[in-house]
């Protein structure tokens, strides 16, 4: 909106001219979300509370997490809101990019909101996992399809490291797109099961992908780096920026000890507006090293689950996902979060070396 707004009055007045870069723009949109997050977050906890949407804890877990019950949830409102009203005021919105990311965003939100309201209003396992899933792939399949048929879009996939191959995978992208999508979307899920865990990662990872969007949509920097040159998604930095401020707004509330978790509806719109970013930015795979920390997390559940299921019983982690591993090891809750948290860094410094390294 303000870009609509005020950037035409450049035309009389020179200073409005600054409302024309996406570097200015993203660093407002940051701050705009962060101001919305922090400034909502106690008055959010505080609804909550009085609704009485607050965390059930299951007995089969860490015995330290049993203290957490009725710790608001579906704090995932606040990022989403901070994140859609930030982008709708600073982010050229004919862009049709910034469309997407948004319809991602709040399409997996509302899935991860119909989870927890029903999980959280009769007690219930909540959305049965097929139907969830099914809504997941369909919204997913929907953008995918999307972007396929976007005149000048390429189905093309990068390989890290690999700057000549460019497999064109054809409608095969689709599903390729999708399945990182809905991949993103839940990898996140599983991840959030500490304070501040999700949204750490999460923070570094839409902080990367600010860069690759950004590098992606300068026909300049594209070239020198030689990466594909996406037009549009210079914008997609905007929304990265304000979903970085979001983040730092909510984690600060979600920081050990947290005073509000962010419920399906944070984890599963987190995931799925990343992994949407990954797709149009033309850097898909290197998602999984830049999320290497979510990776990490759903392999360890799917290894845990197979060994589980072939040995009858047997476990290779004293538990899943790998977060409760390690605080069954005796690792105390912060030590294990923060240190997800550089992982998180580094992983997303080589991500951003390979950008050179090719
Ligand atoms: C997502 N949800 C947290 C909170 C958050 C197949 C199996 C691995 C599935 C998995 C599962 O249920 N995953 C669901 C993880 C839950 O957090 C809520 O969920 C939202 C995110 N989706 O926003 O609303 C709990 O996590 C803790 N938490 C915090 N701080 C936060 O900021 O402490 C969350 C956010 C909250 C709170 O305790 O209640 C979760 O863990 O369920 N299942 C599991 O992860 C379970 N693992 C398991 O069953 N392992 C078995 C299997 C794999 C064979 C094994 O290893 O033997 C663990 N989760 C729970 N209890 N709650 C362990 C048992």
């Amino acid at each position: 909106m303000i870009y609509h707004l005020l950037y035409p009055l450049h035309a009389s007045y020179s200073f409005f001219n600054v409302f024309r870069y996406i570097t200015f723009r993203t660093i407002y949109a940051m701050i705009t979300a962060m101001i919305i997050a922090f400034v909502l977050g106690p008055w959010l906890i505080r609804k909550l509370q009085s609704l009485q949407i607050g965390q059930p804890i299951r007995e089969d877990g860490p015995n330290s997490h049993l203290s957490k019950k009725g710790t608001p949830t579906m704090g995932g409102i606040l990022i989403i809101f901070s994140v859609v009203v930030s982008t709708l005021l600073w982010a050229n919105l004919t862009v049709d990019y910034v469309w997407f990311v948004v319809l991602a965003t709040v399409g997996f939100g509302l899935i991860g909101f119909m989870d927890d309201y029903r999980k959280l209003s009769n007690g219930s396992k909540g959305v049965p996992g097929r139907v969830r899933l099914g809504a997941e792939i369909a919204i997913a399949l929907f953008l995918s399809a999307i972007l396929y048929f976007k005149p000048g879009f390429s189905s093309s996939i990068t390989i890290p490291f690999f700057k000549t191959i460019l497999p064109d995978l054809g409608w095969g992208y689709i599903f390729l797109s999708a399945f990182i999508i809905v991949g993103a979307a839940n990898a996140v899920n599983l991840t959030d099961g500490l304070d501040g865990l999700a949204i750490g990662p999460a923070l570094v990872c839409f902080l990367t992908y600010l860069l690759f969007a950004y590098f992606a949509g300068n026909s300049r920097i594209s070239g020198y780096l030689q990466i594909p040159y996406v037009p549009g998604t210079g914008e997609l930095a905007v929304f990265c920026g304000a979903m970085a401020g979001a983040g730092i707004g909510f984690l600060w509330y979600n920081s050990y000890p947290a005073q509000i978790f962010m419920g399906d509806v944070g984890s599963l719109s987190l995931g799925g507006a990343l992994g949407t970013i990954a797709v149009i930015t033309k850097q898909e795979i290197l998602l999984a090293i830049v999320g290497g920390v979510f990776v990490m997390e759903t392999f360890s559940v799917i290894f845990q689950v197979g060994w589980f299921k072939v040995s009858n019983g047997k476990r290779i982690f004293r538990m899943a996902p790998i977060h409760h591993h390690f605080e069954l090891k005796g690792w105390a809750e912060p030590k294990v979060i923060v240190r997800f948290w550089i992982i998180s860094i580094i992983l997303a410094l080589v991500a951003i070396s390979t950008l050179k390294l090719r």
